[in-house]
């Protein structure tokens, strides 16, 4: 998913292009507001932590743009091309260390395993 800053700065094709270049393909996507309710399904692993509260405001400020991605290992190539959580911390070349700097406003989401990717997809896409 491409977060509401990465859509407020106009980098949704930006993260489309490296994730098809890496040679993962594109299967759906869907551009949507999330309101409370989705939020706290999507990040239900969450709700009780210390930062959900700015999360909560953050993934709420404005349109996402959520992809169903397909391909040889596509979790961990997708979250390898994220980076890690916090951009600060984030490799170079990785997409949250080349846009991002605080850890809220990290530009993408990616699903960390098959079950949360299958929770999510059907969440988005029914
Ligand atoms: P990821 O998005 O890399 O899977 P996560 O699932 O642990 O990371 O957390 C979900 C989002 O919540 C993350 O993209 C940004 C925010 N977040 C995580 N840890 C945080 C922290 N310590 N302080 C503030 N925001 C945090
Ligand atoms: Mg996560």
């Amino acid at each position: 998913m491409v977060k509401p800053d990465g859509v407020r700065r106009g980098l949704v094709g930006e993260v489309i292009s490296r994730l098809e270049r890496k040679g993962l393909t594109l299967e759906k996507i869907r551009m949507l507001a999330v309101d409370e309710a989705l939020a706290r399904r999507h990040y239900a692993e969450h709700v009780d932590k210390a930062f959900f509260p700015d999360l909560l405001e953050f993934i709420t400020s404005g349109p996402v743009v959520a992809m169903q991605w397909s391909g040889e290992s596509a979790i961990a190539v997708a979250r390898t091309l994220m980076g890690a959580t916090d951009p600060k911390q984030a490799a170079p070349g990785t997409i949250r260390a080349d846009y991002g700097l605080a850890v809220t406003q990290n530009l993408v989401h990616g699903s960390d395993s098959p079950e949360s990717a299958a929770r999510e997809l059907e969440i988005f896409f029914g």
